[in-house]
């Protein structure tokens, strides 16, 4: 097994002795050794046959042989064992914002509570006011939170669906019987989130690979399981459907189940329009089928280029296929360079030396920094003084880097409550570029918080407004602000907007992306990176800005180095008249 799984089994036994009320100590020795185990270098085995592993910090004489039994056979009683006696629902009610498992279990000592629809039940019968630590406040909080992971359902994030894929892809694929195989669905289109995993294969005979799919080892559970097509629920309560057709089908098939639906559906009126007929198998006109090996065969059978997977939403792609204006679409190798990412200076867990070291390493040719300003105390903000040392310590890194790198002085700047900036004009202007975003007072009312946000980013300094909305995608809603109004601000004062590329935010999301670019607003892709790993990120921002149908030239960050410090002189020029 796998060490990144054995992990999260790990992590989930801490998690399932929590909500079981288990001792606090004994709780954290599990998330600890979990923890230890991400950290470790790819050679598992090794540690444990010579009992280097027992020695890591975090990990125990216990821990170690629980890590090896999963190691060697796969299993854990003990783990089977937890998931047995733990209601399921239990654990989901770990997603309500401001439930821990201590409120859980008093939760479930108090009032049997072990569901969403339990705890619904019970904070609108106002049973939950009652209980000591709880409060009639905290009941309508809870009521709300309910009430908005019903409305995302079992929707994951895209990194998380990426991490569950990704090894089950790679094993279809090394199936000696299979063709070709991709993975479809709203995970190829890149959608927000994602509700199932879908992934499609050719083979001569499928049975074998529908076979060998049901057994992997992610797989808890066999929903359905026929000659052609499966469907499971992986380990996590995540779908997976596979479905094999023959290889002259493939096309088809890869188009079908990529979806949207209601993309397929407007193509399949282009195809009846020209007396065709499409379906998930072929297409089909009165002379007989038309053969295509790939999808931009299909298209173009259909008088039609090439859409990119991103694009398909019906959001008017099949118009511009057919006029040939489809974009040629922004991809990572176009970035060079990035803005919006942390150090240890703030929140951040690198050194501002590390984090370049990592943006040098993926080939960007500069990185801004913009750690947090003075008003935010909870992620470490900088006084005056602190931003000066910074300046320092950037120009000293910027000596060493020569020309072919360069480090940015940027700030992401609390917005105050009434729209004015967390530091003075004059830190400001020594700053390469600000960052500016709201991290408090989410609560406004709406023409409030539309006045604060229009007025930072008419702000003669501000170069970028960061993660627009506030959204926590599946865990919080956006604060509530007329985006379209703050976009028209922003394009008339010559203001960027950041598509903030943490999977978790995606902000702007694309169609507001797109809408902000088509008013001459140049678009930034940024990580918002705390870590070297954060700015793998970027291609998550990738995605949004594709689903947008951004092109190189509308993004920011695809400028050359020597394009970007002229341009972020010239946004300053035009700040100080
Ligand atoms: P999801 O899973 O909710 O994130 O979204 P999708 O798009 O992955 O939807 P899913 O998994 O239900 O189906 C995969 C694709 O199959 C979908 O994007 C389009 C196609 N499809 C599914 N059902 C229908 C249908 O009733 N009509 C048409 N035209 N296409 C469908
Ligand atoms: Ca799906
Ligand atoms: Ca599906
Ligand atoms: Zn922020």
């Amino acid at each position: 097994m796998e060490t990144s799984r054995i992990a999260r089994i790990l992590d989930e036994m801490g998690t399932l002795l929590e909500v079981q009320g288990e001792n606090p100590f004994r709780c954290r020795a599990y998330h600890n050794a979990a923890q230890a185990l991400k950290g470790l270098p790819d050679n598992l085995a090794d540690m444990i046959a010579d009992g280097s592993l027992a020695e890591v910090a975090g990990i125990g004489e216990t821990m170690h042989s629980k890590i090896a039994q999963l190691a060697t056979s796969g299993e854990l009683p003990s783990y089977n064992e937890l998931r047995r006696v733990t209601p399921p629902g239990l654990v989901a009610l770990l997603r309500v914002p401001g439930l821990g498992p201590k409120k859980i279990k008093t939760l479930h000592d108090d009032l049997k509570i072990e569901s969403l629809a339990d705890l619904r039940a019970a904070a609108e019968a106002g049973k939950i006011a009652g209980i000591k630590g709880f409060g009639s406040k905290t009941e309508a909080k809870i009521l709300e939170g309910v009430s908005f992971i019903e409305s995302v359902g079992d929707r994951i994030l895209q990194s998380t669906a990426r991490r569950l894929i990704e090894p089950i892809l790679a094993a279809v694929r090394a199936n000696p019987d299979v063709i070709r195989a991709e993975a479809c669905g709203s995970f190829r289109r890149r959608g927000e989130t994602i509700g199932d995993l879908d992934i499609l294969f050719s083979a001569k005979d499928p049975i074998p690979v529908i076979d060998q799919f049901v057994k992997l080892p992610d797989v808890a559970k066999v929903l359905a399981h026929g000659p052609t097509k499966a469907s499971v629920r992986l380990a996590d309560g995540v779908q997976c459907d596979l479905r094999g057709v023959e290889d002259d089908q493939f096309a088809f098939a890869l188009h079908y189940f990529t979806g949207s639906k209601a993309h397929n559906i407007a193509m399949r009126r282009r195809a009846i329009d020209r007396g065709f007929k499409l379906n998930e198998y072929a297409l089909e006109a009165a002379t007989g089928p038309i053969p295509c090996k790939t999808e931009a065969d299909l298209f173009a059978a259909l008088g039609l280029a090439m859409i990119p997977p991103e694009m398909r939403e019906d959001a008017g792609e099949v118009q511009q296929a057919e006029r040939g204006e489809v974009p040629k679409l922004v991809s990572l190798d176009d970035l060079k360079g990035t803005f919006h990412c942390h150090s240890d200076w703030s929140d951040g867990g690198a050194t501002l030396a590390e984090m370049a070291e990592a943006a040098r390493a993926m080939g960007l040719t500069y990185l801004g920094i913009a750690d947090h300003s003075r008003s935010a105390g909870y992620a470490g903000g900088l006084t005056i003084d602190r931003v000066r040392k910074q300046w320092d310590e950037i120009d000293a890194l910027n000596e060493t880097f020569g020309t072919s790198f360069r480090l940015f002085k940027g700030t992401e700047c609390d917005i105050l409550t009434d729209g004015s900036l967390d530091f003075p004009d004059d830190i400001l202007a020594g700053f390469d570029y600000v960052v500016a975003s709201v991290h408090s007072n989410f609560g406004l009312p709406r023409e409030a918080m539309t006045a604060r946000i229009v007025r930072a980013v008419s702000h003669p300094f501000v170069t970028m407004l960061g993660h627009p909305t506030g959204r926590l995608l599946l865990a919080r809603d956006g604060y509530d602000v007329d985006l379209d109004a703050v976009i028209e601000a922003a394009a008339k004062a010559g203001t960027m907007i950041e598509i903030n590329a943490n999977p978790h935010r995606l902000d702007l999301d694309w169609v507001h992306a797109r809408r902000a670019s088509s008013l001459g607003i140049s678009i930034v892709i940024n990580p918002d990176a705390h870590s070297p790993k954060g700015l793998t990120d970027l291609d998550y921002g990738i995605g949004v800005a594709r689903k947008a149908g951004l092109t190189p030239d509308q993004v920011f960050n695809t400028m050359s180095l020597s394009g970007v410090i002229k341009a972020l002189k010239r946004l300053r020029d035009r700040e100080n008249p």
